[in-house]
């Protein structure tokens, strides 16, 4: 393995942006391949950020700084696929966002955060978004997922509204809906319909991942 793409997974896995964005910088210019930073780099420095997270030697800001990490060597390569016409394959396609009412970011960030670093292309609406709006967002990208968060157990029952509304608007047929959020659980998953729950952010993404695969 090249030395450089083993510096940009260790830089991952140990949360450092900014090292990971020089030996980004570096490996491109030394005429290494986009893709091979990626799979041989960043995805198994995430996979290994993801495996100590469920262990419990890796906990939130770990987790935020390897995601920052991913996201500045990304930044880079992302231009460079272009110009190679090596687009990424996608993932899936998620608009994301905090129910309406709700202005709790932090967690919805990080599970967009964590997306988009593991190849989904992700549509962030922010917080306090209407059921309308993320239909309109669903029709407009022509996206697979919806992911919905909520931290109030006043405003959980918007999750529903959204489910209804994509309904309503004939579109719940084509998109898997994910929802999570401290007071959210399975079986409120369950009882309102979605098709997926999450805990955190990695386990967001092993859902999304499923879900685009069934
Ligand atoms: Co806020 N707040 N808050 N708050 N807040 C909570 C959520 C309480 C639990 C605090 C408490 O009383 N113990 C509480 C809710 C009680 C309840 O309804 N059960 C509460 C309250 C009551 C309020 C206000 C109403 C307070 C007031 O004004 N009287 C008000 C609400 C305003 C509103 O939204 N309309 C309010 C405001 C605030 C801020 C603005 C001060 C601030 C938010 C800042 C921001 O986000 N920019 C805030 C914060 C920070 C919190 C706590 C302390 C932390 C939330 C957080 O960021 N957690 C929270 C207490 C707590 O939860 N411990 C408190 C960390 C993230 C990473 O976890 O659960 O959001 P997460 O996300 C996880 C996970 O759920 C999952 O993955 C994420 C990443 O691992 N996930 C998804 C999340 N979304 C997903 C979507 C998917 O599709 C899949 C997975």
């Amino acid at each position: 393995m090249n030395e450089f793409v083993l510096k940009i997974m260790a830089s991952v896995v140990d949360g450092e942006p900014e090292i990971t964005e020089e030996f980004t910088k570096q490996a491109i210019e030394i005429g290494l391949e986009p893709m091979e930073i990626i799979d041989h780099g960043l995805i198994p420095g995430m996979d290994i950020v993801g495996k100590k997270f469920e262990s419990g030697e890796y906990f939130l800001p770990n987790l935020i700084f390897s995601a920052k990490a991913m996201q500045a060597s990304m930044n880079i390569l992302e231009p460079e696929l272009h110009a190679r016409n090596q687009e990424r394959k996608i993932a899936g396609k998620i608009v994301i966002g905090t129910v309406q009412g709700d202005i709790h970011e932090i967690g919805k960030s990080l599970v967009a955060t964590m997306l988009a670093a593991n190849g989904f292309q992700v549509c962030d609406l922010g917080v306090d978004v209407k059921p309308e709006v993320f239909v309109q967002k669903v029709r407009e990208t022509g996206s697979n997922l919806v992911g919905l968060s909520a931290l109030l157990t006043t405003t959980m029952s918007v999750q529903k509204d959204v489910i209804l509304a994509l309904q309503e608007a004939g579109l719940r047929e084509k998109v898997k809906v994910m929802v999570g959020g401290a007071p959210v659980t399975r079986s409120w998953a369950d009882e309102i319909g979605a098709d997926g729950f999450a805990e955190d952010a990695i386990g967001a993404v092993a859902v999304a991942k499923s879900l685009c695969n069934e």
